[in-house]
Parts: structure tokens; C-alpha cells; sequence
């Protein structure tokens, strides 16, 4: 027996792989859902990969509950599990076959383009093609470290930043819906001082303002994603490990119904409080709260800063499943009981109960990426 198979059937599909960079808190998970949004709304089928060193993560929790598809690499960075990064778009393509994935690899990588972008295309060129690596900056550290003036952070975390920037194909000036004009124009400067030659692009995740110019870009091939570093992986390890990280996740429960979003933003306000007391430095805290398809996010991406709702749930429950990460210059034992002292106080504030349901926090191991290529193709 003979088949007839056709040419369309033969042809090869590839999917296109569009990695989102940024320091931890940058706007990297509001950017994925803004782009997807955007793909899904023009008939394309869109996949998303979180990252986190842990289980448990708000973003995959957000994303699932905004609809999109989302398959997680957790454990370890892209980098470092980049077998489990590939498992991953092979399930999502299995499941789904999208024509478009989005990823975002944890806020505290860098060196992405050797280890994740050029395996990607020279080992996996016939199912994916690469879209050019736009890497988020964030201005409330971003600026102090770009003035080198203290962030809060050591030099080596500062480094991390830095080398973050430097693999970009384009950086993305997050958050232009807050600067002034004067601090646009010295972010600007900044950067095109630090990496002369690279797009500047200026955007807000939260509104959507320069995301044309953007998606644009992601549109392009050709001399992209060649940037390779050329990196200290000891003070990028140390940079790292000076995080103390922790994902926590419980359940609420009470008589009477309370605010969802009040409890978040109380447990972000009172950890806040607590850390500003020991003086670490919040890279980002975030809280989901999820009940019966309700959910709501609030976060803090930096000591100065206000805790907010970046998600509204508007909804009032009896119970709750509520997830925490944070990500603080701190050891992560005392966050920990930190972390633990906001939901019991917010908890009885409220008259709700919490139940622990699974906590881990660690240091950040030494990055050993699976493949680290220094010749760009
Ligand atoms: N005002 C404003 N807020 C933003 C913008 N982009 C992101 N945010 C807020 O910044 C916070 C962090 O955003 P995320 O998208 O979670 O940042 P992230 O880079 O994914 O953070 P990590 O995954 O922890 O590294 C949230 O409260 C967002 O609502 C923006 O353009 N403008
Ligand atoms: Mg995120």
C-alpha cells in the first residue's frame, strides 16, 4: 500500500520562540500575557514556559488563570535544565501545536543567548526559529545601578543586571507609563552609554504603549541572538546566591467572607514593613490568591516602592488558596519566618486561618548550564 502524502503535510512547521529577559520584578510575566493576548487576538495559537528555581510559582498560577496555555520549567533556570526547557515545548507543540511560544526565564539569569538561544538554534533549528531577545530594563534598580550609585544590592547582584543588558538584542525600558520625561531621557542615555550600538526601545507592559515598535522587532530575522558574554560565572553565582528565595504555599479559610485582594496586599504591606526593618532589599514579592476561577495578584518590586494590586480578584471568599514568592536580599531562613509572621498577622487581623501547605526557601545554587556555545551561528 502507498500513501499520498502531500507537500503540505511534508512541510516543516517551526514554532516561534520568543524568550522575554529581565531582572527580577522587571514586567517580564505582564509583557508574556500582553503578547499573547495580541498573537491570540490575530488567530495565532500561543504557548507559554514559566521558570522558576522552585515549584509553586505565582506566574504560572496568574498566567493559567488569565487562559492561556502554560507549561513550567521548574527547579532550575532554562540554562541549567535545558532538557526539561525542550520536554516542555515539546508538550505544549503535543498538546496544542501553537504557532507562537513565549518564555520567561528567571529574573536573576543571565547569559541566556550562550546557553539557551544558540543551543536552541543550532541544535533545534528545525522546530524552532528564534525571535530576536528583547530584555526588559526595570528603573528602580536599573537606574540606581546604571548611576552606580548603591541599589540596595551588591555589585555582584548589580552584575547580573548589567550582563543582562549586554546579551540584549534590544532593551526595553519597562514602565514608561510612570517616568517622567527626565527620567526617560537619563535611562535612555544610560544604556545607550553602557551598550552602545543596541535599540532602546521605550514601553509600558502595563499599558501597552511602545509595543508596536516591539513586536515589530520580534518579527525580524536575521543577526540576532548573537550576543555572547563574555562572563564571570563566579561573581554571577555569588550575585545569585545573595538572594534569598521562597515560595510558599497555603490555605485560607474562615467563617465569614473576606476580601480576597485585602489579603494579599496586606501580607505584601506587612512583609514589606518587615524587611524594610532588617534593611534587605526586595528584588520582587508577589501573592495569588485563587479561589473557584477568581484569583487576584499583588506585588512589590522594590523596597521604595508601594505594594499594589496588579490583578484584581474584586471578590469576597471563605476560602482561598494563596501562593507567595519572594525574592530578597536576605537569608532565606529569616524570610521564611518573616514570610510566616505577615500571613499569621494579616490571617488574624482578618478572623481567616492559614494552613501551610508546602514551603522551600534557598539560596540560589551555582548556575552549570547543559550547553554553553560560544560561537554564534
Ligand atoms: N506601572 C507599571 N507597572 C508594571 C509595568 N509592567 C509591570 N508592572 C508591574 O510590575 C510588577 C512586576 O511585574 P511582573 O510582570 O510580574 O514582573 P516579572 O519580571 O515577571 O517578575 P519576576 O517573574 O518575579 O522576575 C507587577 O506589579 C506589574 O503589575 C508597567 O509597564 N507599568
Ligand atoms: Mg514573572
Amino acid at each position: 500500500m502507498s500513501c499520498d502524502v502531500t507537500a503540505a503535510e511534508t512541510a516543516p512547521r517551526t514554532i516561534r520562540f520568543i524568550m522575554v529577559g529581565g531582572f527580577l520584578g522587571a514586567g517580564k510575566t505582564t509583557t508574556l500575557a500582553r503578547l499573547a493576548r495580541h498573537y491570540m487576538g490575530e488567530g495565532l495559537t500561543v504557548g507559554i514556559v514559566t521558570n522558576d528555581q522552585a515549584t509553586d510559582l505565582v506566574d504560572t498560577n496568574s498566567l493559567r488563570s488569565q487562559g492561556f496555555d502554560v507549561g513550567e520549567v521548574a527547579g532550575a533556570c532554562f540554562c541549567c535544565h535545558f532538557n526539561e526547557l525542550i520536554a516542555t515545548l515539546g508538550r505544549l507543540d503535543t498538546a496544542n501545536a501553537p504557532d507562537v511560544i513565549l518564555a520567561e526565564p528567571v529574573g536573576s539569569c543571565t547569559d541566556l543567548v550562550a546557553t539557551v538561544v544558540q543551543p536552541l538554534k543550532q541544535l533545534y533549528a528545525a522546530r524552532f526559529s528564534i525571535a530576536p531577545y528583547g530584555v526588559l530594563l526595570k528603573p528602580s534598580h536599573g537606574l540606581k545601578i546604571l548611576r552606580g550609585e548603591g541599589s540596595g544590592f551588591s555589585p555582584k547582584a548589580a552584575y547580573i543586571l548589567e550582563k543582562q543588558l549586554e546579551e540584549a538584542d534590544a532593551v526595553l525600558i519597562n514602565r514608561a507609563d510612570e517616568l517622567s520625561p527626565e527620567q526617560m531621557q537619563e535611562l535612555v542615555t544610560l544604556v545607550k552609554a553602557k551598550i552602545p550600538g543596541t535599540p532602546v526601545l521605550r514601553v509600558s507592559a502595563k499599558t501597552g504603549d511602545g509595543f508596536e515598535v516591539y513586536r515589530e522587532l520580534l518579527g525580524q530575522d536575521g543577526a540576532f541572538g548573537r550576543k555572547i558574554l563574555d562572563i564571570d560565572y563566579d561573581i554571577y553565582a555569588e550575585g545569585e546566591a545573595e538572594l534569598g528565595w521562597l515560595n510558599a504555599s497555603v490555605t485560607i479559610s474562615g467563617e465569614e467572607p473576606i476580601s480576597l485582594d485585602g489579603f494579599l496586599l496586606g501580607v505584601i504591606g506587612y512583609l514589606k514593613e518587615k524587611l524594610a526593618a532588617t534593611g534587605a532589599e526586595t528584588a520582587h514579592l508577589k501573592a495569588i490568591g485563587l479561589w473557584e476561577g477568581f484569583f487576584g495578584v499583588a506585588n512589590l518590586t522594590s523596597s521604595d516602592g508601594p505594594a499594589e494590586l496588579s490583578l484584581p480578584s474584586n471578590c469576597q471568599v471563605k476560602q482561598a488558596e494563596v501562593v507567595v514568592n519572594a525574592r530578597v536580599a536576605i537569608d532565606p531562613e529569616e524570610l521564611q519566618t518573616l514570610v510566616t509572621a505577615s500571613l499569621a498577622e494579616v490571617a488574624e487581623e482578618m478572623g481567616v486561618t492559614v494552613a501551610l501547605r508546602q514551603t522551600q526557601s534557598f539560596r540560589p545554587g551555582r548556575p552549570t548550564p547543559t550547553h554553553r556555545l560560544a560561537t554564534p551561528v
